[in-house]
């Protein structure tokens, strides 16, 4: 049975920095994602605080909200069967160092902190971070 799912998607600071961005949307669309909508925008640190809200008890949270907020970021819907747990797959483990071979955080992310990409963790969460990101 068919099980399409979207989830949303953030090319981190770090990559898009490094000008990744057309190189990291191509690893989603070589992997049979659909990008639905996709936009460049800079947060603001309370959007970053807002977003990552989860992790506010932990150590590493102000760092965290002040890296996402540091420069542009792109923030897409992607489409899969199995979109989310395909796209944690793709983007592999949160320290690129732990990341298996053939990931994007394997071969882009540079750090824990600089890891290039982020993707929701489960349903529930991917539809709470599309509509924070996408309002209609
Ligand atoms: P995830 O991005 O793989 O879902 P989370 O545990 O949700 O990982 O953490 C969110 C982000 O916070 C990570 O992508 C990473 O950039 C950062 N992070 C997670 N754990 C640490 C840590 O121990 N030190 C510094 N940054 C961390
Ligand atoms: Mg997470």
């Amino acid at each position: 049975m068919s099980n399409l799912e979207q989830t949303l998607s953030i090319i981190k600071p770090d990559a898009v920095e490094r000008n990744l961005v057309e190189e990291i949307k191509d690893e989603f669309k070589n992997n049979n994602f659909i990008i639905k909508k996709e936009k460049k925008i800079k947060l603001e640190k309370s959007d970053a605080e807002q977003f990552y809200k989860v992790h506010e008890t932990k150590p590493f949270y102000n760092d965290l909200c002040n890296y996402l907020s540091s420069g542009p970021i792109v923030v897409m819907i992607l489409e899969k069967e199995n979109g989310v747990t395909a796209n944690r797959e793709l983007m592999g483990a949160t320290d690129p160092k732990n990341a298996e071979e053939g990931t994007l955080r394997k071969k882009y992310g540079i750090s824990i902190d600089k890891n290039s990409v982020h993707g929701s963790d489960s349903l529930e969460n991917a539809q709470k971070e599309i509509s924070f990101f996408f309002k209609d």
